[in-house]
């Protein structure tokens, strides 16, 4: 892939492909097409089509996913497995039938087993049964590298896939029913100090472990093996380590600078005990994760105090 190519980024308005936007326009690519999902509905196979006939583009990059966090995974399951099964086919077929010389699909950690070994290596890929909290999304995201890996196999499409852990970063969710961890828990901190409450509440039991990615760190990764890596077999990305949902509560908490309670609620789930990502593969090729979690929630944090809730 070079400046001069034409490099379509699904999903551009979301944080994942924002980011990627963000470094390709670093990198000097101009020739970069995207779409609103107003202006392109991508569940729809006929205006998928359409778009790639019109604009041609080289490569791709498909971020665009219907995304949220346990609760919002857990409610709307149909959405979840509907929505990404087509936009994922829609997209992955028209890059076929287009002649796109190379595609990246952007999968999820919650793709691996509830229980498999920890850390998780690519290989255990349906060894055992998904968590239930979001097995729709799972499946979808199964689909789409098994649809990356049978293209490769069939028809020789230069596909890969990658598997990021939890992300976080500029452009996140802060709606408390739809978001993720992360963001959840800096917006609760922050609203707590700012109204002097006495107690904050995390959902579930604090105990369930995850491991999570600046988006930047994720961009880098894409564009590192959009450049370097074609073959077939799926990658991890990640950073390689882990902490307890209390852990990052107590780091959030003193990054904002809130003095009050962590409290408990017992009725939400806590979904997956652990999910940490081996990442030996994808250091052996060469890249390594460089924000450091700590450094990632203040720079977040900083770039929030614009919205309207702060
Ligand atoms: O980030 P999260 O929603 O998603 O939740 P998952 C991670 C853990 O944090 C769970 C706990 O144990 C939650 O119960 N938690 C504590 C909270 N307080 C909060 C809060 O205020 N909000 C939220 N959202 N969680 C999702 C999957 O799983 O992660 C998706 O549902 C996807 O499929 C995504 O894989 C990355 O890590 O549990």
């Amino acid at each position: 892939m070079q400046a001069e190519d034409k490099v379509y980024i699904a999903g551009h308005r979301g944080m994942v492909g924002s980011a990627i936007v963000r470094k390709l326009r670093a990198m000097g690519y101009e020739r970069l097409v995207y779409r609103s999902s107003e202006e392109l509905d991508l569940r729809s196979q006929s205006a998928v089509t359409d778009f790639f006939a019109t604009e041609r583009p080289d490569y791709v990059f498909l971020a665009a996913a219907r995304v949220g966090g346990i609760l919002a995974n857990d409610t709307y399951k149909a959405t979840f497995l509907y929505d990404n099964l087509m936009i994922e086919s829609n997209i992955i077929h028209a890059a076929h039938l287009y002649g796109v010389k190379k595609l990246l699909f952007l999968g999820s950690s919650c793709i691996y087993p509830r229980l498999a070994p920890q850390p998780l290596r690519e290989e255990y890929l349906l060894t055992g049964a998904l968590e239930p909290t979001n097995e729709p999304y799972a499946i979808a995201k199964i689909a789409g590298i098994k649809l990356c890996e049978a293209y490769r196999h069939q028809y020789g499409s230069n596909f890969i896939s990658v598997m990021p852990t939890n992300l976080y970063g500029p452009g996140d969710n802060y709606d408390l029913a739809g978001s993720h961890v992360l963001p959840a828990l800096i917006r609760k901190f922050h609203e707590a100090a700012k109204q002097g409450l006495p107690e904050v509440v995390i959902w579930g039991t604090g105990s369930p472990r995850r491991e999570f990615l600046h988006v930047d760190d994720l961009a880098e990764a894409c564009y590192f093996l959009m450049q370097t890596y074609n073959q077939a077999g799926f990658l991890n990305i990640g950073t390689g380590e882990d902490l307890s949902i209390l852990e990052l509560a107590h780091l959030i908490r003193s990054v904002v600078g809130y003095e009050g309670r962590i409290v408990h609620d017992l009725e939400k789930p806590d979904g997956t005990p652990r999910k940490l990502l081996d990442v030996s593969r994808l250091k052996a090729l060469g890249w390594e994760a460089g924000i450091s979690l700590e450094a990632g929630i203040r720079s977040v944090y900083e770039g929030l105090k614009g919205e309207a809730w702060y």
